[in-house]
């Protein structure tokens, strides 16, 4: 049954995949004159009313609602946290001018507790990469997946106001320039949720394209959507064999040693990719051929196409290596030596570790790439009615979400562990943790990371390659279950900052503490850093196997000091409260983590941050790691370069502002829209932590951030904050209110009586 009316989804093609009673409502609307100048052209509803959106928060799971019916809409009201997501008005009164440091933490707070959901996290938009939804779209696409028609409205003007304001095309991210990558891949988006081939946006979009060179101009996992959607050949794919899934485990290239990311989304790749699986054809698919490309669709050379790429896209180009390999494996592996037998045995490998990471995320799945392509592979095997096809699509309503501008999808299922370990950290920062003012609020906070805590490793740890996690946390929720270094540490400092607190309760017993300690101690690195995930498996060598193009630095666990620090800081906390747990290694793995990160400083003094922008974020860090054993400005060599290296970037009005092109080119570039309120309470924060004497210096940085604050205690969103793969940019938008507030609080307990303004 469920089959039956799927397909006659897909099959009334002309029309997107909009749910069949909402198709219907809008159909019986179409007389209605008012209601049919709020359409564009092709059926598409103008906008949605955003009074109607909310954010359901069930332990830490988001999913977003559009309530229809009014009388839901009475007992369901909008919150505060969910009008600050969409860009309504708050409405809130303003606050007394902040005299002090600490009087502006206090406004931030009065903010920002009302930001606090009701399962005592802090939630956000986490945007930014702009091949996120396309994953989303697509794989709804692909499994005929109706497509509520709120989601399509919303989807359409986000990716109209994100469309480049000259050339109408999209960009890697939100801040890029536009390239092929984002163009394709948007532009098909936008064409599957119903909007006209001939509608004036998308008319300027393909031109763009075309000038580019059009789709076959691609990187690597366009084409791959490309063909999965049956828009392109399979043969313009580069080999993404699943067969290398049975290598044994000891050969050095084998993919359980790649980072965590490109090996989860080479997975469903390479399952596809062998069985050559592609959605059924519609109208619109096959417009889409006509409509993407600028040769003749039945004239391209496919095959021939697999290596082209547009400059633009090409950020990674590939080594001789993975040429040489890539020509192997089309050429003379694929048509003499992938006997059928073989291809079968790696497909239901690929499809068991598929269903191990079904199992062990309860079909949510790491990201918002593996999670959407993993979709498709459980449909391509076992058809729509499965309970893990069914259960992926509920979840991946998780990864989307709704701002002022629209629907977009975020970088993983959310920030909520993390924001909310800063959360906490803040308030202790300005040694407000024993005010009762903020104690409900924080008492909420460490209930969610009590809850949120992972309790057991994943079953088959082995078996799927992945680390130790019991008692960790992850960066989202415990549901995604992925322990990340720093993750980890971050949460748990907040626990112990919160537990040690007068007033308030023990929720996690010393044992879950032990746990979370013995599971950080497992992620140290021979040289005496960390990395994410787990510690790396392979050496940097592998990137010459970057097939993805558009990412550096993807292939494998690197060294991070912003990981390396925050396990340091971690584990310092806990062996002062509990010296005697293993104290041998912990001072051990401390002692060998802040010499590691000695090393890493750069000839400038600063350091490189692989996960925020860019010198400032992992400076910041680094300074943490020296004072953590007693190293400062004052005595050490090390803190006082990283001093002067960030007091080098101060500019005239106080405030530091990189830019995010840094990342990409490993230099130091100014922001050309000034100074930004998060990067300069990352670099605050780093001198204070090194006791940068100048005070003179530090007060400049606080004025700015307290001139910026708003009447009602809130700091607007600027530039993006956040960076992965060094060239993608993804954003924080609750950095500005902890690092922010973290910075001035620890000013003010340092010079309680500088009211600064
Ligand atoms: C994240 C987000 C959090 C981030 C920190 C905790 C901040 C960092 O200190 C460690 C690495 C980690 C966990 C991280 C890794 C890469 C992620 C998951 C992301 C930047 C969010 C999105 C990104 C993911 C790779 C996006 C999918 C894209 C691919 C290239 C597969």
């Amino acid at each position: 049954m469920a089959r039956r009316k799927a397909s006659a989804v897909a099959q009334e093609d002309t029309k997107p995949l909009l749910e069949k009673g909402s198709t219907r409502k809008r159909l019986s609307n179409a007389d209605d004159e008012d209601h049919a100048t709020k359409r564009v052209r092709g059926g598409i509803e103008e906008r949605t009313d955003y009074a109607r959106w909310r954010m359901r928060d069930d332990h830490g799971r988001h999913t977003w609602c559009y309530l229809e019916d009014d009388d839901a809409l009475k007992q369901w009201p909008q919150t505060y946290a969910d009008k600050y997501y969409l860009g309504l008005p708050l409405d809130l009164p303003e606050l007394p001018k902040a005299k002090s440091p600490l009087d502006a933490v206090r406004n931030g707070l009065e903010f920002f507790e009302k930001l606090q959901l009701p399962s005592g996290h802090w939630g956000c938009e986490y945007g930014g990469p702009m091949f996120l939804l396309p994953c989303v779209v697509l794989a709804w696409y692909a499994t005929k997946t109706p497509i509520p028609w709120y989601y399509a409205t919303e989807i359409k003007n986000y990716l109209f106001a994100r469309a480049h304001p000259e050339d109408g095309g999209w960009g890697l991210h939100i801040e890029g320039e536009t390239s092929v990558f984002g163009t394709t891949l948007n532009y098909t988006v936008l064409r599957l949720v119903g909007v006209d081939a001939d509608h004036p946006k998308m008319v300027k979009a393909r031109a763009t394209l075309h000038k580019m060179g059009g789709a076959t101009h691609s990187p690597h996992w366009a084409k791959w959507w490309l063909a999965v959607l049956g828009v392109a050949d399979w043969d313009i794919v580069n080999p993404v064999p699943p067969e290398l899934w049975l290598l044994p485990d000891v050969v050095p290239f084998a993919p359980w040693r790649w980072w965590i990311h490109i090996r989860q989304v080479f997975l469903p790749m390479s399952y596809l990719w062998s069985r050559r699986w592609r959605a059924e054809e519609t109208e619109t698919i096959r417009s889409l051929r006509k409509e993407l490309f600028v040769e003749d669709w039945d004239k391209i050379d496919w095959a021939g196409n697999r290596n082209t790429i547009n400059p633009r896209d090409n950020y990674h180009p590939k080594s001789w290596l993975l040429n040489l390999i890539n020509w192997f494996l089309a050429n003379i592996w694929k048509p003499y030596f992938r006997v059928k037998p073989l291809s079968d045995k790696a497909e239901a490998w690929a499809m068991k570790l598929i269903e191990m990471e079904n199992e062990n995320t309860d079909c949510l799945d790491l990201a918002t790439v593996s999670g959407p392509m993993n979709l498709v592979c459980l449909y391509a095997h076992g058809g729509p009615d499965t309970y893990a096809v069914r259960r992926h699509k509920e979840r991946a309503n998780e990864f989307l979400w709704v701002n002022k501008e629209g629907l977009l999808a975020n970088g993983t299922n959310g920030v909520q562990c993390w924001d909310t370990a800063f959360a906490i950290q803040t308030v202790m920062d300005a040694g407000l943790t024993e005010d009762p003012r903020w104690r409900p609020m924080l008492l909420k906070a460490l209930e969610f990371l009590d809850d949120q805590q992972i309790r057991e490793n994943v079953k088959d740890q082995d078996k799927c390659y992945r680390q130790q996690r019991k008692g960790a946390w992850a960066f989202s929720n415990k549901d995604q279950g992925y322990a990340v270094s720093d993750c980890i540490s971050e949460a748990l400092k907040s626990v112990i900052i919160l537990q040690k607190t007068p007033g308030f309760p023990t929720l996690i017993d010393d044992q879950r503490i032990f746990d979370a300690i013995d599971t950080l101690l497992t992620y140290q690195n021979p040289n005496g850093s960390c990395s994410s995930y787990e510690p790396p498996r392979a050496g940097p060598w592998m990137e010459m196997l970057n097939a993805a193009e558009v990412f550096g630095r993807i292939m494998v666990e690197y060294e991070y000091p912003e990981c390396t620090t925050a396990v340091v800081t971690a584990l310092s906390l806990f062996h002062k409260h509990w010296p005697d747990y293993r104290p041998k290694e912990i001072e051990r793995f401390i002692n060998r983590a802040v010499a590691w990160i000695k090393t890493n400083q750069l000839p400038h003094g600063g350091w490189y941050g692989s996960w925020g922008i860019c010198f400032t974020y992992a400076t910041m860090f680094a300074l943490e790691s020296l004072a953590s054993i007693g190293e400062t400005y004052e005595n050490s060599t090390h803190a006082r370069r990283g001093c002067d290296f960030l007091i080098s970037k101060q500019r005239e009005d106080g405030g530091w502002s990189e830019h995010y092109k840094a990342c990409e080119t490993g230099e130091y570039v100014e922001h050309p829209t000034g100074s930004q309120v998060v990067m300069t309470s990352w670099a605050l924060i780093g001198l204070m932590k090194a006791n940068y004497p100048d005070r003179a210096r530090l007060r400049k940085g606080i004025k700015l951030l307290m001139e910026r604050q708003q009447p009602n205690g809130e700091w607007l969103q600027e530039a993006i904050e956040g960076v992965f793969n060094k060239s993608c940019m993804i954003s924080y938008p609750n950095y500005k209110f902890t690092f922010t507030m973290k910075a001035l609080g620890m000013f003010a307990r340092k010079y309680p009586d500088d009211t600064v303004l």
